[in-house]
């Protein structure tokens, strides 16, 4: 016990470090950790790096945000949210896939066809539902500052993928969260949960047959080199959140809490903007680099698979499916 808590100071120590630059404590910087899973360039890193931008603007360099991208402390987002969860790293972007799994409301995203579109899911999002999810994370040791966009998941393969029933029978890599696999498994294939990381070398060895994401993962990822077959279904919309190690934040002084507040949500345009275009231009790159990519005309198949699957689970997270009905675009 008396050794974990030491973990714990030591850890938080590091994702805080104190400079002093003129040996003034008036003139102290904090410098903080972020931890980015993608490479230097994709909408959610860019968004990082004005958010830490924005943060030492409205701190008046009292704080830095320091981004690490590409996965440099992990390329396991579950080990990421673990450390920021003790303090050792102090702010992440990860998927809400991933952070499902420390925080069970978000698992109402795992849910399959949950949104009708990104205009949908924005408006919930954006909403006081919404928002009140990321207030609801500092119970699991986190503050969530705000949401990004991570497109719509369809699944990709390394054999002939071009409608519902190539899916049968296959391995497909899906992200550690406890609704996630049972969503691949409705829809007839087996589901491997496994860090992003690993999915490459996995696929290329055919320890798997192909994983889910959406393009610009294909990309960053670098997965369109092995996976030559992409079936658009967009089955899932995972939003993608930035937040904070609750130890961490707890040390900052009201006015820097303040300043990283006002920081994030003016990213999320920005990075919503970023991803807009991105999501056009990585698809182009995905059949550009020899995948053949099948658009979904009839999610028919698709839907009916995972009908019962929604039904037993949406009981778990009725308040938000209500709030999230409310906001569902007029047919
Ligand atoms: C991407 C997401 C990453 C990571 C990845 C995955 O869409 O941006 O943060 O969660 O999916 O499948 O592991």
């Amino acid at each position: 016990m008396k050794n974990s808590r030491y973990v714990v100071a030591w850890s938080v120590i590091c994702a805080m470090a104190v400079v002093f630059c003129t040996g003034s404590p008036a003139q102290a910087q904090t410098v903080l950790k972020l931890s980015e899973i993608h490479p230097k360039g994709y909408p959610t890193e860019l968004a990082d790096e004005e958010f830490a931008r924005l943060v030492e603007l409205y701190t008046k360099g009292g704080i830095k945000v320091d981004v690490f991208p590409g996965g440099q402390i992990s390329g396991d987002e579950k080990v990421v949210i673990e450390q920021v969860k003790i303090g050792a790293i102090a702010i992440a972007r990860v998927s809400s896939g991933a952070l499902g799994s420390f925080n069970a409301q978000l698992n109402v995203f795992a849910l399959p066809f949950l949104f009708d579109s990104k205009d949908h899911m924005w408006a919930f999002l954006n909403g006081d539902a919404g928002q009140k999810m990321l207030a609801d994370l500092a119970p699991s040791g986190f503050i969530g500052l705000c949401w990004y966009d991570g497109g719509a998941r369809s699944f990709y393969a390394n054999y002939p993928l071009t409608k519902f029933e190539d899916l049968k029978g296959k391995k497909y890599r899906v992200m550690p969260n406890p609704l996630l696999p049972k969503v691949v498994e409705a829809m007839g294939a087996s589901a491997v949960p496994m860090a992003a990381g690993q999915v490459f070398s996995a696929i290329q060895t055919g320890v798997i047959d192909g994983a889910e994401n959406n393009a610009p993962s294909l990309i960053s990822f670098n997965h369109y080199q092995v996976a030559k077959w992409y079936l658009l279904d967009e089955h899932l919309r995972l939003p993608e959140v930035l937040f904070m190690s609750k130890i961490v934040w707890d040390k900052l002084g009201k006015e820097q809490q303040a300043a990283i507040r006002k920081a994030a949500v003016e990213t999320v345009a920005f990075q919503r903007q970023k991803w807009d275009a991105y999501e056009i231009e990585a698809l182009q790159q995905v059949k550009g680099g020899g995948v053949t990519v099948t658009p979904v005309t009839d999610f028919t198949p698709y839907k009916n698979a995972v009908k019962q699957l929604v039904a037993d689970e949406s009981p778990k997270y009725a308040e938000t499916i209500k709030s999230i009905d409310a906001v569902r675009p007029k047919k």
